[in-house]
């Protein structure tokens, strides 16, 4: 697979085989400050976009070429086998129900994640998942444990409002969210202007993720704005979304900032 930054040219020419040990000393400085300036690069791949509002702060970029998220969205098909029975569904305000997309965790061996009164346990991660992780990590710095895969087969499949803000998710590390497929709309809403005890007038931040996108939600987004995924009744094509956590691995966790109401539906 190709990797999605194109490294520099080697600009060893034979000529350089033949040199004083003073201008070889120069040209490996050269060489040193050229692979730090790559690196760099490296690790930032595509312009960022700062999307940002009242307690809300991401970072917007893509990450992969068409044909590359074309190539992965491909073999995510083929590599994923999404949750089925209890784990494909949701509880909300106690009564059950099924999810409007299919689910699959994967991470590091052992590993469990709650929300939606529901523990699920990651499955290994597949060659592909590792792949997509990596770049996202060569991308931003940050390292991450864990992976929730959401598969929507069309615009009828949909997430419902809800926050990342359960206990056992870093605080410190942003959820790092990849799309691929059909490109779909995902609403921001802050906490104050939702249901019946609409405070104040804050608006909503939408934005489209695009087919091979990444989208950094950092602290302390998920705490004052739920997001979700709308139905989008015109779209026929699958969209599948990935979003790389960290989970803390000190069971003592913290305290969680406000109620999850159980509305990732
Ligand atoms: O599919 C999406 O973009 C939404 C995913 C999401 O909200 C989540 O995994 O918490």
């Amino acid at each position: 697979m190709e990797e999605f930054v194109v490294r520099g040219q080697n600009k060893r020419s034979p000529a350089n085989d033949a040199i004083s040990p003073r201008k070889k000393i120069k040209l490996e400085r050269m060489k040193q400050e050229e692979e730090e300036e790559e690196e760099d690069e490296f690790s930032h791949p595509v312009p960022w976009q700062k999307i940002e509002a009242e307690g809300l702060d991401c970072d917007y970029a893509l990450l992969f070429s068409k044909e590359e998220a074309d190539h992965l969205l491909k073999q995510l098909e083929e590599e994923v086998v999404y949750s089925t029975g209890e784990e494909a569904k949701v509880q909300i305000f106690g009564k059950v129900y099924d999810i409007p997309r299919k689910q699959a965790t994967h991470g590091d061996a052992g590993l469990t994640y709650t929300y939606s009164g529901v523990a699920r346990l990651a499955c290994p991660w597949t060659p592909t998942l590792e792949y997509i992780r990596d770049a996202v990590t060569k991308a931003t710095g940050q390292t991450f444990n864990f992976v929730l895969v959401n598969r929507y087969k069309d615009g009828r499949d949909h997430m419902g409002e809800h926050r990342d803000d359960e206990k056992e998710l870093d605080p410190l590390c942003p959820i790092a969210s990849v799309s691929l497929g059909a490109p779909r709309d995902f609403v921001f809403r802050h906490r104050d202007t939702r249901g019946k005890r609409t405070r104040r007038q804050i608006e909503p931040v939408k934005l489209e993720l695009a087919h091979g996108s990444l989208l950094l939600m950092n602290s302390p987004t998920n705490t004052f704005w739920y997001h979700g995924l709308p139905v989008r009744k015109k779209i026929s094509l699958p969209r599948v979304n990935l979003t790389f956590r960290r989970i803390l691995l000190d069971q003592k966790k913290r305290p969680s900032v406000d109620s999850q109401q159980g509305t990732s539906d």
